[in-house]
């Protein structure tokens, strides 16, 4: 990582009024503020570059609002902490909303400061201050942060951006928005404001569970035969990942594991007998029926993992779930999930719960109950590019599986190939769905992942990455070493599925579902896109013979500490659909016939 470096000696007298949101944010101890500029909040930017030294926060600079936000999520996504993310006024804030909604629903702390303005009617300059300024601006996002202001004095912004940096911190997390008037930003200060004791305006400690509840979950788990603990929303910190253990073999719990939560207990622990997933499997969907007492340690979709398996059979379990999301349910956004049944709440993170129920269960170990799950056998060979193929290449060519963090991982991904092993294997996924943002965020994960010494790779998807594809551009520009591969079907694939789905239930004709979703004639050539940007793009990668060097260089390309594409060709399906109509698709039909 490498910041620009100001020139000449930074102004450290603190006299405008922007300076005194810069120093907080200083204050606080935020390391880098992502941005994409715009004048609204010029004298905001001065500070940081010009009476800050562009140090503590140093700018990271995007090429979209949307990557400035997906990058905060990515850094926070390691780190656990915020970054803080500056958008311009309205446009700036309407670009980054994707990813602001992204950043919500994965309940990511990062204080994102906007401006508006001049409030003030006669210090507006004509036509271009009046289209960026919202009287309300905080209205764009209200429903997806946790809390939103605009101060509108130095002792205000103060004492908003104290307030900002705790409710950000404070479990559960979540993204502040702190909107700054222009006019107040370029006002000389006739004095400086009263700075406060900053130790005595921190977060307060996670909230522990009432004894009730736990003396209930104890006793309910000593009597379980078969208990099943589901491994949501948790920290990335070694302590918390071996506690999870402990806890599993204290229980002789069964544990499963979801891939919007990322990596939380490793994959191929005896407990853990199936992937992970983001829709129930069958093997997963079948353990839920058999288990008698279900821990969810904040599952993200409690009550729709019961529903995926009650279309199977009966789910009699009694029902632990340790969780704080209830505090950031609101009336606009349905991110809170499906009101599951439960028996016992914990009103506690689910690693505060673990803690709490190892230390209450004391010292012990049993064997995991086992389950029918079914067994997959993998295909790595053939005649067509697979991710099987794919990953067991990747594998091969780092020494050890534990050096990597995946940032992100296609549909599809073989986990069973690679298995999780360790807190940052695998960050999970976006949050809230949209695409587009998993460039962005891989780029945030791999600045965070430099300081941890683990070496970041992503697997995206076409769609995604040609979204959100200028996001490379930062990790170049700030030398931030990132291995992206694409599982380029040449498609949005996941959307046919739907439309062929759709089409068979119409009785209509399934072999159109290429059309409106399929991105070929002509493929973009995405190692052209990223050498455009500076970055090294190896592909398109279309015979199964060149996956393995075209790996390897990108994998040296990576050590090297570069920024490397590396586009492979694989055709849709291959891992995801059975017995599916490859429709009458030209550029798959035709690839189809090579083979
Ligand atoms: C911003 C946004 N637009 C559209 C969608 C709908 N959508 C969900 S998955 C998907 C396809 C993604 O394509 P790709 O990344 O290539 O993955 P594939 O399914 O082809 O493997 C689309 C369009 C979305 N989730 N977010
Ligand atoms: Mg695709």
């Amino acid at each position: 990582m490498k910041l620009d470096k100001a020139e000449g000696q930074p102004d450290e007298k603190i006299a405008w009024g922007s300076d005194v949101a810069a120093q907080m944010l200083r204050r606080f101890g935020i390391p880098y503020m992502s941005l994409t500029p715009g004048a609204s909040y010029r004298g905001f930017h001065d500070s940081v570059v010009n009476h800050l030294g562009n140090k503590n926060p140093g700018m990271i600079l995007c090429l979209h609002e949307d990557h400035a936000v997906a990058v905060a999520h990515g850094w926070a996504k390691v780190t656990g902490e915020p970054m803080a993310c500056a958008l311009h006024s309205n446009v700036g804030l309407m670009h980054g909303l994707m990813s602001m909604y992204n950043a919500w629903c994965d309940r990511t702390p990062m204080i994102v400061i906007g401006a508006t303005g001049p409030l003030d009617n006669t210090q507006r300059r004509p036509w271009i201050d009046w289209i960026h300024t919202t009287r309300d601006q905080g209205h764009w996002v209200r429903s997806l942060v946790k809390w939103d202001d605009l101060p509108s004095s130095p002792q205000a912004i103060v004492e908003g951006m104290a307030r900002g940096n705790i409710l950000t911190r404070t479990a559960p997390t979540g993204p502040v928005y702190i909107c700054l008037d222009a006019g107040l930003q370029e006002a000389k200060l006739e004095k400086e404001p009263e700075w406060p004791d900053l130790a005595r305006y921190t977060p307060p400690p996670p909230p522990r569970p009432a004894k009730e509840s736990l003396d209930q979950a104890v006793a309910l788990l000593s009597k379980a035969a078969k208990p099943l603990m589901l491994m949501g929303r948790g920290s990335r910190k070694d302590e918390d990942w071996q506690a999870r253990i402990k806890l599993a073999e204290r229980l002789g719990a069964v544990v499963l594991s979801d891939l919007k939560a990322g990596a939380m207990f490793p994959t191929d622990h005896p407990a853990h007998p199936v992937e992970p997933f983001n829709v129930l499997s069958k093997g997963a969907r079948e353990i839920l029926t058999e288990a008698d007492v279900i821990l969810s340690l904040d599952w993200i979709d409690l009550h729709g993992a019961i529903k995926q398996a009650k279309s199977i059979g009966k789910v009699d379990a009694k029902v632990i779930h340790a969780s704080l999301d209830h505090h950031l349910a609101n009336g606009m956004n349905m991110d809170y999930q499906g009101l599951p049944p439960v028996d016992v709440p914990m009103a506690c993170e689910g690693d505060v719960a673990t803690a709490e129920l190892l230390a209450a269960l004391g010292d012990g170990r049993k064997d995991p109950w086992k389950p029918r799950g079914p067994v997959k056998n993998k295909d790595t060979g053939g005649d067509v590019i697979t991710l099987n193929m794919v990953a067991t290449h990747l594998k091969a060519a780092f020494n050890n599986i534990d050096e990597v963090g995946f940032a992100s991982l296609c549909k599809g991904w073989p986990v069973d190939i690679w298995p999780h092993r360790h807190p940052l294997a695998y960050m999970g996924k976006d949050g809230g769905g949209g695409i587009g943002g998993s460039p962005g965020i891989s780029v945030g994960v791999a600045l965070a992942l430099q300081e941890k010494g683990k070496l970041p790779v992503a697997v995206l998807g076409d769609g995604d990455f040609l979204m959100g594809a200028s996001a490379i551009w930062t990790a170049v520009h700030y030398e931030i070493p990132l291995l992206i591969l694409i599982n380029n079907n040449e498609s949005y694939f996941n959307d046919e599925l739907h439309q062929e789905s759709v089409a068979r239930t119409r009785g209509r004709e399934p072999k159109n579902r290429w059309i409106g979703q399929a991105s070929s004639n002509p493929t973009t050539d995405i190692a052209k896109l990223v050498e455009a940007q500076g970055a090294i793009g190896i592909g398109p990668v279309k015979k199964p013979a060149d996956v393995k060097a075209a790996i390897d260089k990108g994998v040296a390309a990576l050590r090297a500490g570069k920024v490397c594409v590396i586009d492979l060709r694989i055709p849709p399906g291959a891992d995801r659909h059975e017995g599916a109509s490859l429709g009458s698709r030209p550029t798959h039909a035709a690839e189809a016939a090579k083979k």
